[in-house]
């Protein structure tokens, strides 16, 4: 759909302004003693993965209004992201959602992945939905429900998760529960935790020791008075109770307002158990609007923390596994993914450029100003043109967003795809 030398072309029309732009920051931070190149390359190293059903529209559950052109198939969705992952080389993974993305042909899909150089990042199992020729409902929980056939139901599938996974080289096994309930009364609090807790340790131990269970918290929806793993404290004691190779999951917006996730995301790297994260914005709630669009500060300010956590020798956490988890309301999906993944970096970048010697001393000295300072200083630097140079320094576009617009690519995929095709999604 867009070949490496049409990006080409369209950066060399770019190329002036941007060496100007470019130019002018990287002496201001040469002067502040700062190594441009070393943060360029951190930011060029920084791979987000893309989950397959957010490649569609999204809709509520009033309606959907459909963008034309979306993939009908995994084939379809690998070379979309592959599409993507050409424009920005930062996407070089995909998440699968089972059984919405069963693999068919494995050595097909693998030959596929490696021309658009691109890897399984996780597999995520899904018991929040029956499926047609399910022998047993998961309407009142799956692997806390009461019912040990109901349980072992889920079990099996999320084993059945990470055969899929093992077989195209997958390394993470994501769960989400939708479990919980809507009426005080309804469930036992304790029974449910318990049988959670026992039902995620049947699938732990049948995962191979190279791999990482990711367990997400969520504090409502779909279940509006009680969630089985509602907070990280949960995902966090169920992690414990499993062993090293579970982690906890943080989706951005799996918080109530104004939840301070930076601290938490502080507090789970200090026990070393933060294992992935899931961007999204949000407003409200679970909204999974595009990463960055709502509260951007505190969007720096949790990157902020990651970066500290991932840069303090103290601190023995994993390395982290990054993925977008949103959803496409009124946006054309690859643009909104793009505009993710540009903010996702344009973001992490303020965060490299802190001066965390400056910061700790007057952390450690009680100056509350210029600490707060220290990272305004960072957050309100234009640090796009880093972020641009990264790009291009690997292969990619200046302006990935305007390069996709000029390639006519929605335009291609509806030719080729139909006005109506439809993408699985949440
Ligand atoms: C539902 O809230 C959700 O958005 C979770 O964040 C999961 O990661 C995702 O769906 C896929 O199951
Ligand atoms: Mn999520
Ligand atoms: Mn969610």
């Amino acid at each position: 759909m867009i070949s490496e030398q049409r990006i080409q072309e369209l950066n060399h029309s770019l190329q002036d302004d941007h060496q100007f732009r470019f130019n002018f920051l990287a002496e201001w931070l040469d002067r502040r003693g700062i190594a441009v190149q070393e943060i360029i390359d951190q930011v060029a190293a920084f791979q987000v993965a893309i989950p397959s059903w957010a490649l569609g529209t999204g809709g509520t559950r009033f309606g959907r209004f459909p963008a034309g052109g979306e993939p009908r198939n995994l084939e379809e969705k690998i070379e979309d992201i592959g599409l993507l992952h050409r424009l920005n080389r930062s996407s070089d993974s995909i998440s699968l959602h089972i059984p919405w993305d069963i693999p068919k042909d494995v050595p097909a899909l693998q030959q596929l992945l490696a021309e658009n150089s691109l890897t399984i990042d996780s597999v995520n199992s899904n018991t929040f939905q029956d499926q047609p020729d399910q022998p047993f409902s998961y309407k009142f929980g799956s692997l806390c429900h009461t019912d040990a056939s109901v349980r072992n139901l889920a079990i099996q599938h999320n084993i059945d998760c990470i055969n899929y996974g093992k077989a195209l080289d997958a390394k993470t096994l994501t769960v989400w529960l939708a479990d919980g309930s809507n009426f005080p009364g309804q469930q036992h609090f304790r029974r449910a935790y318990q049988r959670t807790a026992e039902s995620l340790a049947s699938i732990y131990e049948s995962m191979p020791a190279d791999w990482t269970m990711l367990i997400e918290y969520k504090p409502y929806e779909p279940h509006f008075y009680s969630m089985v793993i509602p907070d990280w404290g949960t995902s966090y004691s169920l992690c414990q109770y499993l062993g090293q190779n579970a982690q906890v999951l943080v989706d951005l917006g799996h918080h109530l307002p104004n939840t301070n996730i930076e601290q938490i995301v502080g507090r789970l790297l200090h026990f070393g158990r933060l294992g992935g994260f899931h961007f999204n914005g949000s407003m409200y709630g679970d909204d999974d609007l595009t990463t960055g669009s709502i509260k951007p500060y505190q969007f720096f300010l949790i990157f902020n923390e990651l970066v500290d956590g991932m840069t303090d020798p103290a601190v023995k956490n994993p390395s982290l596994a990054w993925m977008i988890d949103a959803s496409h309301n009124t946006k054309d999906p690859l643009e909104d993914l793009l505009q993710s993944v540009q903010s996702i970096l344009t973001t992490y970048t303020k965060a490299l450029l802190v001066n965390r010697v400056a910061l700790s001393q007057a952390q450690e000295g009680n100056d509350v100003v210029v600490a707060e300072e220290l990272l305004k200083d960072a957050f309100q630097t234009d640090v796009r043109p880093l972020v641009a140079e990264a790009m291009r320094q690997s292969g990619g576009a200046l302006d990935p967003i305007a390069a996709y617009r000029a390639a006519h690519i929605r335009e291609g995929l509806i030719q080729k795809r139909g006005k109506l095709s439809i993408a699985t999604g949440l």
